[in-house]
């Protein structure tokens, strides 16, 4: 029996000896059959070759119950190293997302033009000839209601060309004073260098009682936004033509790239186009029932904006969803 002390002591894992265990202790294991050859012991010897294979029996089981509890803690010893985590090692940070540059100028303008109490209002995409070109003064031969310029659908409804709409549902909805920007997608027929037929606009709203609401209010709220926005920049009025306007004036700040020198970005006039604004025709008031009001409204494309600020060369990189722009803008 002396070798099984060699054996257990030479066991290496748990299933070693488990091997062992059956083959020593188990019911046709070693000691039983040892403890069954008792019935060929003379009596007169069996108290002593009895006493002898309980010894035997106490000896070879102590000795494998401290094998067995070495060998468990080894294993849980090795079971935990393999399972520690190294809280030093370095570890990626995961990718954080980040808003895109003309959500963020969108932004920058909303929140300023609420901070003027400015109610930030919105529409639907699909709109009707009504609210998207006639309320405008818009009359059918204008240009812009042709097919070539905007999206119709086969049942005469469209994709609105500019935010305008919703000014007029606000005011068909509400009475005046109004005074409310509406951001959001327009859509229209123009894709090249400089167009893309989806883009983001601003438009800008205020009526009250006819007197109440001059040009000289629309230059002055223009010229806190625009300064807001680029810093201490020179803006200047031109005189243009809306349909929906009159009078109707285009708007410049002095370039932001060279400070009115001339350079390429302003094609050395020192100006940059950023705004189209005006008086509110008469005609949209009688379009949507207001009598004796006066009104400013205003209009920007924000991913001119966006470029201007962030200096993206490329209005297409602004809809390309490379995440090497995004990343930029983390
Ligand atoms: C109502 C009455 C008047 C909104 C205006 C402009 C001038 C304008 C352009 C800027 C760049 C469009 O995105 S762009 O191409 N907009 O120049 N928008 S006045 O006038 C309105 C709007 C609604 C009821």
């Amino acid at each position: 029996m002396e070798h099984w002390i060699e054996k257990i002591d030479a066991a290496e894992t748990l299933e070693d000896l488990e091997a062992i265990r059956i083959a020593l202790f188990g019911k046709k294991g070693e000691l039983s059959k040892a403890f069954a050859q008792m019935k060929n012991v003379p009596a007169e010897e069996k108290p002593k070759v009895a006493k002898e294979l309980n010894q035997l029996k106490q000896r070879l089981t102590k000795i494998f119950e401290e094998k067995k509890e070495r060998l468990e803690e080894k294993a849980l010893e090795e079971k935990l190293k393999a399972e520690s985590i190294d809280v030093s090692l370095y570890t990626p940070r995961p990718q954080s997302g980040a808003l895109h540059p003309v959500m963020k100028t969108m932004d920058k303008i909303i929140e300023h033009f609420a901070s003027l109490n400015f109610s930030v209002e919105a529409g639907p995409l699909v709109e009707d000839e009504f609210h998207n070109f006639e309320a405008l003064n818009l009359p059918d031969y204008h240009p812009a209601r042709d097919m070539q310029d905007t999206f119709y659908f086969k049942d005469g409804k469209l994709l609105r060309t500019h935010t305008s709409p919703v000014q007029i549902r606000t005011m068909m909805r509400q009475k005046p004073p109004i005074r409310m920007i509406c951001p959001g997608s327009v859509f229209r027929r123009d894709f090249d260098l400089t167009h893309t037929p989806q883009f983001n606009q601003v438009e800008g709203l205020m009526v009250d009682e006819k007197g109440k609401v001059s040009f000289a209010n629309l230059k002055w709220i223009l010229e806190d936004f625009l300064r807001t926005m680029f810093g201490d920049v020179d803006v200047r009025f031109r005189p243009s033509f809306f349909p929906f306007t009159e009078p109707s004036a285009e708007v410049d700040i002095s370039c932001i790239f060279c400070e009115g020198k001339g350079c390429r970005v302003c094609s050395q006039t020192g100006w940059l186009e950023v705004l189209g604004c005006g008086m509110v025709d008469p005609n949209v008031f009688k379009a949507v029932g207001y009598e004796n009001v006066s009104g400013y409204a205003f209009g920007l494309g924000v991913e001119r904006f966006a470029m201007l600020l962030h200096q993206i060369p490329d209005l297409r990189s602004l809809f390309e969803g490379d995440l090497r722009l995004l990343e930029q803008f983390q």
